[in-house]
């Protein structure tokens, strides 16, 4: 699927806005159009915008519409609905006929409506969105007993994680047109860089629809320099491969942020049929030892844990907000960042592409229990929807060059012999999809952890001196949470024997709560604890990074270990540095790595 583009032979027009809603009390005829009960932004999360707790943590159907009509400049095209995400199950109605459907919150799909819509008139676009997690959806949820993750037991609302399940239609709405005969459908572009630096891009792709002797053009464009600098030409049926050579290729690295265009021109005969314009940089990253290894350089993950959270639109789309994140992620001098606990939006993970910020691209697995799963066809079932939303996640972000990695889950019950399997052959299905970026997961599993073996690299969440080994102790400050943080990662390296990405790590604070000596929930407490980790996790050399949790505070459910949210962020919910901010923007001043 290709991001939506305005190009000479495709248009793309905004569907978001001020849409109405409703909550599907009973089932009905929603799908025909309904009495709103609300106005709704679109995009937003739905469950902070209005006064009523009904509202609030609602999470069977609830309904969206607006109308629409067709442009008479756009009759004639191929017509495609396309959400951004919507979480998590949805329905999509055009005048009351079902155009198409999605399931998992965090990932685009489309409906093509060419033969739905009335080209005449006013269309009545309908959304059912609903949000029941189950022991078979991604993530999991809704288990009652919540089995090893009992700390999640008795959250309100009922998910065996602690950030808030937000719902709805979160990201943007289109309606798009490629032309009708024949479109590009597809673009994936794979580079390689030989040591005497050209590099070989590879521009493969799908053709969607018919046509009558088609072939392709792509030219390849620096953005750095824009010209024409390299291209490519086929005769293609419905695939087609082109390789381009670009000799002194500019690669694209941690802000350097070199972008490269593959300029695409389908043809039929002389005729141009289609245009698209797929952006990508050059760069290698892998493996090798010890060592994360970006275009052949040792590179260390200095950065944070994350989420989509903001007040009011949840988890919605907000471009002003994923600008404010990056910049304070520069200002703190951090190169790096995980999509926990899901992927993120298209346009934050082009942002990172163009300003060289590294992304560790989650799916949107998060504390899969094995404990529920010892039905075999349970686990089948949980397995598919798991590795179709990797699938999905890949196809959409394989052209980033920001994406460094892919993590295939959070905190799994790693220690139940059914993960091996599992995991084994999840880690197989994403390296057949993409064999050029590692593959990881993250495990808070460390003595008996069964499954790390099967990634290229480690990532563990580990929490002493706060979920354990609490307090300064009377000796050397947080001795032992310092002793035990070392034990878990010498620990895993001796079992592993591969990189560890620390991936989580830090305290809750209240930011403006001061105590001296340091104690639990004050800013002293949190900006010692992390810097006190940082330099027992810089002893292992076999650490390619520190991630600390979390960037900045977030929603959660509600429980009592949760003072109005998460508060282990290094920034308050709108995004102002506490103390322990100032102290890594120093830390993480000086390279890790000799430069
Ligand atoms: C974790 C989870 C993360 C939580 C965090 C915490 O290990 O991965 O989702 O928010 O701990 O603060 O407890």
């Amino acid at each position: 699927m290709l991001y939506p583009q305005l190009t000479p032979t495709r248009c793309v027009v905004s569907l978001n806005g001020m849409w109405e809603l409703a909550r599907e009390h009973e089932p009905g005829n929603h799908h025909k159009g309904f009495k709103a009960e609300k106005h709704v932004a679109v995009p937003a999360s739905y469950n902070d915008l209005y006064a009523e707790e009904g509202f609030r943590m609602w999470k069977d159907g609830m309904w969206y519409q607006r109308t629409f009509a067709v442009p008479k400049t756009l009759q004639g095209e191929r017509l495609v609905l396309r959400f951004g995400a919507v979480a998590y199950r949805a329905r999509v109605f055009v005048n009351g006929r079902e155009v198409g459907g999605h399931e998992g919150g965090h990932l685009p799909f489309e409906c093509e409506v060419t033969d739905v819509v009335d080209c005449t008139g006013l269309n009545v676009l309908c959304v059912r969105c609903e949000n029941r997690l189950s022991a078979t959806t991604v993530p999991m949820g809704e288990l009652r007993n919540a089995g090893e993750n009992g700390q999640f037991a008795g959250q309100y609302p009922d998910v065996p994680f602690d950030f808030f399940p937000y719902a709805g239609i979160q990201r943007d709405v289109c309606l798009y047109t490629t032309p009708r005969a024949a479109w590009l459908e597809s673009v994936r572009v794979t580079t390689a860089v030989s040591a005497d630096g050209v590099a070989t891009v590879t521009v493969a792709g799908r053709v969607g629809g018919v046509g009558e002797n088609l072939s392709v053009i792509v030219g390849c464009m620096s953005r750095q320099t824009p010209k024409v600098i390299a291209g490519g030409h086929e005769s293609i049926s419905d695939n087609f491969t082109v390789d381009i050579r670009i000799p002194d290729a500019e690669l694209w690295d941690v802000f350097r942020p070199n972008l490269y265009d593959a300029d695409i021109t389908l043809l039929s005969g002389e005729d141009v049929v289609d245009t698209y314009k797929q952006r990508f940089g050059i760069r290698t990253i892998r493996v090798t030892g010890n060592r994360l290894l970006l275009n052949g350089r040792p590179v260390y993950l200095q950065g944070f844990g994350r989420h989509e959270d903001f007040p009011i639109i949840g988890r919605g789309l907000c471009h002003a907000a994923n600008v404010r994140d990056h910049e304070l992620l520069k200002w703190v001098n951090a190169n790096s960042y995980r999509t926990t606990h899901y992927p993120y939006s298209e346009e934050l993970v082009r942002l990172a592409d163009e300003q060289g910020i590294l992304l560790i691209a989650e799916a949107p697995a998060v504390s899969v229990n094995f404990d529920h799963l010892q039905d075999e066809n349970v686990r089948r079932e949980l397995y598919d929807r798991h590795s179709t939303a990797l699938t999905e996640l890949i196809d959409r972000d394989f052209n980033a060059p920001s994406v460094i990695a892919w993590s295939v889950a959070n905190e799994a019950t790693t220690n139940r012999p059914a993960a091996r399997d599992y995991f084994a052959t999840l880690a197989g299905h994403v390296r057949r999809l993409d064999a050029t970026r590692p593959v990881t997961m993250v495990t808070c599993k460390v003595e008996d952890d069964l499954v790390m073996d099967a990634f290229d690299m480690v990532g563990v969440n580990f929490y002493p001196g706060w979920y354990h080994e609490p307090g300064l102790g009377l000796g050397e400050p947080f001795a032992s949470a310092k002793a035990s943080m070392r034990h878990a990662l010498e620990t895993l390296h001796q079992k592993f024997n591969k990189p560890i990405l620390v991936a989580e790590f830090g305290a809750d604070c209240l930011a403006g709560l001061h105590s001296l000596p340091a104690e639990q929930w004050s800013e002293e407490y949190q900006a010692d604890l992390i810097m006190t980790l940082i330099d027992v996790i810089r002893e292992c050399d076999f650490v390619i990074g520190e991630h600390v949790w979390n960037f900045a505070d977030f929603r959660t459910a509600q429980n009592f270990p949760r003072a109005g949210g998460n508060r282990k962020g290094a920034f308050t919910r709108d995004r102002q540095p506490k103390m322990v901010a100032h102290f890594l923007r120093r830390r993480w001043a000086v390279p890790r790595y000799p430069v």
